[in-house]
Formats: C-alpha cells, sequence, structure tokens
C-alpha cells in the first residue's frame, strides 16, 4: 500500500513553492509525497475553503491513481502503484530518501506512463543497508541491528544472516533485531540483510562485526547447609546446598568420601543420601559447583556420623 505524506506547497503557490510541510511524516515508511498544505476543499457548512494536514495529500495521491487507472484500467494494483512511484519528481537526496520518499506525485507524467503501456513487471531492486551496528565495530552483550529498506513498489521482508546462516526474517517495520551476542563465541561474523520486494527481486548489504564478552573466570561458592558438620544421621539424608554464581550455577555435585554420589542441575541442588546400607561410621561429605564456563569450586567438608 502507498502511503501517501507530506507536502509543499503554501497557499496558491502550490506548483511554485513545492516546500516541505513542518507536519510532513518521515521515515522509512515514506513511500511518496503529495500537497497538504493550503488545499482548497469543500468546508463544512457549505462553500470551500483550504485546509492542511497529512490526510489532504492521501486523496491527492488516490486521485492521480484514479487518473492512472482511467487512462490504463488494464493495470493491475501493483503496476498502479509502480506508476505512481516511478512518475514522482525527485527531492532531496537521489532516488528514495527518508523525507520524501520516492517524491512528489506527477499527475501529468503519472497519465503519460500509464498511457505508454510499457508497464512490466517490477525488476528493480530494494535498497538495503544495516545501519547498525557499524561495520568494523565490536559488539558484546545484546545490540540492536537496525536495517533501513526501501523499494519503488513494497519491501516483502528484510532476512538477516550470520555468516549465512539466517537468524531473523523480519517482514513489517521496524527492521530491528535484537541479537543476543553472548550466545556465540567471541571472533569475526558477517552479518548480512537482504531484503526482498513483492516481486522477488533481492539486494544484500553485509558489514563484518566482531562479538567480544568478557570470558567468566569467576567460580561459583557452594557451602553445604545441612546436615551440620558433626550431626548423627541415618536413613535418607537431604543434604542442602547454597550454592551461587555471577553468571548462574549450572550443576552440584556431592563427593562422600571423596567419591561422586549424586548431581543436582537445578536449583535449590539439595539432594538425598542414602546411609542405609552404610557401616556406623564418620563419613566426609564435599560438594563441588559449576558454572557454564567450566569454573568450579568445592564446598567446605562436613564430617557426619553414620548411626545405625
Ligand atoms: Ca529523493
Ligand atoms: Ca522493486
Ligand atoms: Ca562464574
Amino acid at each position: 500500500m502507498l502511503l501517501a505524506f507530506a507536502l509543499f506547497g503554501a497557499r496558491r503557490r502550490i506548483s511554485a513553492s513545492d516546500a516541505l510541510a513542518s507536519f510532513s511524516n518521515t521515515g522509512n515508511i515514506i513511500d511518496l509525497v503529495a500537497p497538504g498544505d493550503g488545499i482548497t476543499t469543500t468546508n463544512r457548512g457549505g462553500g470551500y475553503a483550504t485546509w492542511s494536514g497529512t490526510s489532504f495529500s492521501a486523496p491527492v495521491v488516490a486521485g492521480v491513481a484514479a487518473l492512472v487507472i482511467a487512462a490504463n484500467p488494464a493495470l493491475t494494483g501493483r503496476q498502479v502503484m509502480q506508476v505512481l512511484v516511478e512518475s514522482c519528481d525527485d527531492f532531496g537526496a537521489t532516488g528514495w530518501d527518508t523525507t520524501y520518499g520516492w517524491g512528489r506525485v506527477n499527475a501529468q507524467k503519472a497519465v503519460q506512463r500509464a498511457l505508454s503501456g510499457n508497464i512490466g513487471g517490477d525488476t528493480m531492486p530494494p535498497s538495503v543497508q544495516i545501519t547498525s551496528p557499524a561495520a568494523g565495530s565490536t559488539v558484546s552483550n545484546t545490540v540492536i541491528v537496525s536495517v533501513s529498506a526501501a523499494d519503488n513498489v513494497g519491501v516483502a521482508s528484510v532476512s538477516l544472516t550470520l555468516n549465512g546462516v539466517e537468524v531473523a526474517k523480519l517482514t513489517r517495520l521496524p527492521y530491528t533485531w535484537s541479537w543476543d551476542t553472548t550466545a556465540y563465541a567471541n571472533g569475526s561474523y558477517n552479518l548480512t540483510a537482504i531484503a526482498t520486494d513483492t516481486w522477488g527481486n533481492q539486494s544484500a548489504h553485509t558489514v563484518a562485526v566482531s562479538v567480544y564478552n568478557v570470558p567468566d573466570t569467576t567460580p561459583p561458592t557452594v557451602s553445604i547447609v545441612a546436615p551440620a558438620p558433626g550431626s548423627v544421621v541415618s536413613g535418607t539424608v537431604t543434604v542442602q546446598v547454597n550454592a551461587s554464581d555471577n553468571k548462574g550455577v549450572t550443576k552440584v555435585e556431592l563427593y562422600v568420601n571423596g567419591k561422586r554420589t549424586n548431581t543436582a542441575t537445578a536449583p535449590p541442588f539439595s539432594m538425598t543420601w542414602n546411609t542405609r546400607n552404610l557401616k556406623a561410621a564418620t563419613y566426609t561429605l564435599q560438594c563441588r559447583a559449576y558454572d557454564a564456563a567450566g569454573n568450579s569450586a568445592w564446598s567446605k567438608s562436613v564430617q557426619v556420623t553414620v548411626q545405625r
């Protein structure tokens, strides 16, 4: 769908002015612009008056579209959109831009284009640019990937790939993606945005970026909360553990007399110790906690006596 916005033209000097109105919309959503300042129209209560606003730009574009369809009723909706944007008068930066889109609608050129009968399929690929992160930058933690994409007919999708593997497919504005770089190894990555228009034409833009997240070298802390040192225990004993880490504890192991007897992989990391088949004696309990980076730490050992 074409979005009509913005405008030019001070009162009664529309053709001479073409100045952008202060209330114009701008950004990636702009397809083209049309007059909307000081537009003569029917008035409430009768008669005519001049009004301003983007609401007055939209019917100007709709009217030109109607002229195009009247000139060449065989055109499809897509072709009408194509005629409108290809017959615009370009303003600002050459070609599509975020201020004027493809330019200011031009009724005469649009009708001439429609009458030419030379309206084929769209062969003009979209424009696409990764606006953030910048090429050559180093990124960490979570970064927002922003893409600017535009097309003479319409952008259907923007795909993002990392080293050729698709990680996101964006079909609506804004074309942004939240990249959690901590899920990726430190190193160089090619981040590519591939824009596809509604006719299947594609363009791509690649930036090389480096991922660097400070490695986790801080080991967990772990202690045995229960049983208390010197306790006398029997039957099934619950070994309560207190474990924490700057990034998170992934696993806690229980060792009895130096031999691993149990493993817990989720909080609260409490484990059971079955003493039923053990001899009455003093036993040494110790726990070992791990984090995702492979750092580990031992708890202080706790000696308890098993009673039968
Ligand atoms: Ca332009
Ligand atoms: Ca196109
Ligand atoms: Ca850690």
